[in-house]
């Protein structure tokens, strides 16, 4: 079975828990049924609107594997991304089609006194669930804005998205298993498998100091129901705070380590500049890298794009959302003078420092001409967003104040 044929049926254990009512429909789901465009602010923007199964149409950015990104829309519907417009993103064609949760194992092998083969039943039955909203963003999350442009896919701002994770902490699934003097890091791996002998193995790996810390979560829920398949059915690893190429969809099997891991996707892929603002000049190499770790600082407007018309000397609402690593968002600020002056936003509700913080605020467009709108954010760390892009050549962890273009008449 193969999510490319045009039947393609997911198998039906997926749909046991609280999707039953719409298994029918999802299952035979054609790819191509609603195939309409959306076009994103840079050359090449254009994209195709797809709909995969489970998944309402999402824009398609690549798709041998599935690379699928939220139209930004969404965002100003709630501060959670419900799941059938959560982005979705793979790296290896190989990803898994079709799983059988009843048989699914997770395994915990290496440095540990006691290794251990659980099913879901017995994972869920080692403690408490606890529960968490946070940001899912991808690395490369509006990486397409990069400039001068960057090598990889070319993402606008719909690599992210916001859930609420139901789990058991992943430091009381080694607990169990009793990690050992020397552990040094555990690595990460789920269903994937390499195409070709030479393809290198979506394998990513953290400290043992953070996987022994509260945040990282073993998740079978996603706001309240199971996962997607595409989003890591039927367990998947949530590390709140950091990005999203750690969270490991298909989660099958952590590895206790005495040394660092120096798997591709460590070792050459989703690193930074190793330097204070983790960046380079335009086009240069950096000397050092480390991997990518935390999210920074990003803010944005979800209700007014680029390119749109508002009345001079008439209010208008402006609404949108913030995030960071999880110290919190202290302060919102929007600014229509290109940043000269800034006006401050009320904050929205408060879901927990790992999750978008909705804000609001009342805007008066004065003068008629060209206004440039622009929106940023502060944690509680006092860490806010450059005004300009800093480059670097993967084209991660962009944060710059965004800005749009607004026509006041
Ligand atoms: N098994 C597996 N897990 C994975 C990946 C992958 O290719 N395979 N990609 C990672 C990356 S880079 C990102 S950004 C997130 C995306 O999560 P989502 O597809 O659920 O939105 O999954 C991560 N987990
Ligand atoms: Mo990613």
């Amino acid at each position: 079975m193969n999510v490319y044929d045009k039947n393609f049926k997911f198998h039906r254990r997926l749909f046991l828990s609280g999707m039953a009512a719409t298994a029918a429909s999802l299952a035979f789901a054609p790819l191509r049924s609603q195939a309409y465009t959306e076009t994103l602010d840079f050359g090449n923007g254009t994209r195709e609107l797809l709909a995969y199964p489970q998944k309402r149409p999402l824009m398609l950015i690549t798709a041998r594997p599935p690379h699928l990104e939220t139209p930004f829309s969404v965002f100003n519907e709630g501060a959670l991304t419900p799941n059938d417009a959560f982005f979705v993103r793979y790296h290896l064609p190989n990803f898994p089609t079709s799983i059988d949760a009843g048989q699914h194992r997770l395994k915990i092998t290496g440095l540990v006194n006691k290794p251990l083969s659980l099913s879901l039943q017995e994972l869920k039955a080692l403690g408490e669930p606890v529960e968490i909203v946070a940001v899912n963003q991808c690395a490369g999350n509006s990486r397409g804005f990069s400039s001068p442009r960057v090598f990889g896919a070319q993402l606008g701002n719909g690599s992210m998205g916001n859930a609420r994770w139901t789990g058991i902490p992943l430091k009381t699934v080694l607990g169990h298993a009793g990690v050992r003097g020397g552990a040094k890091q555990v690595t990460l791996r789920g269903l994937d498998r390499p195409v070709l002998p030479g393809t290198p193995e979506f394998v990513k790996a953290i400290d043992i100091d953070l996987a022994l810390s509260a945040g990282p979560l073993i998740a079978w829920a996603m706001n309240g129901t199971d996962i997607p398949f595409l989003n890591g059915y039927p367990i998947k690893l949530v590390i709140p705070g950091y990005f999203g190429s750690y969270w490991v969809k298909h989660l099958s099997e952590i590895n206790v380590i005495d040394h660092e891991f120096d798997g591709y996707f460590m070792k050459s892929a989703y690193r930074l500049p190793d330097n204070d603002c983790q960046c380079v000049s335009a086009g240069t190499i950096p000397d050092k890298t480390r991997p990518i770790a935390q999210l920074k600082v990003r803010s944005f407007i979800t209700n007014l794009h680029s390119g749109e018309t508002v009345r001079a000397g008439h209010t208008i609402s402006l609404q949108g959302i913030a995030f960071d690593s999880g110290s919190g968002i202290s302060s919102v600020e929007i600014s229509d003078d290109g940043g000269q002056h800034w006006q401050a936003a009320r904050l929205g509700k408060d879901l927990g420092n790992y999750s978008f913080r909705e804000w609001c605020t009342a805007w008066k467009p004065q003068t008629p001409g060209k206004a440039e709108l622009q929106v940023r954010a502060r944690n509680r760390l006092g860490e806010g967003q450059p005004a300009v892009s800093l480059w670097n050549p993967g084209g991660y962890a962009h944060n710059s104040i965004e800005t749009l273009s607004i026509l006041v008449v």
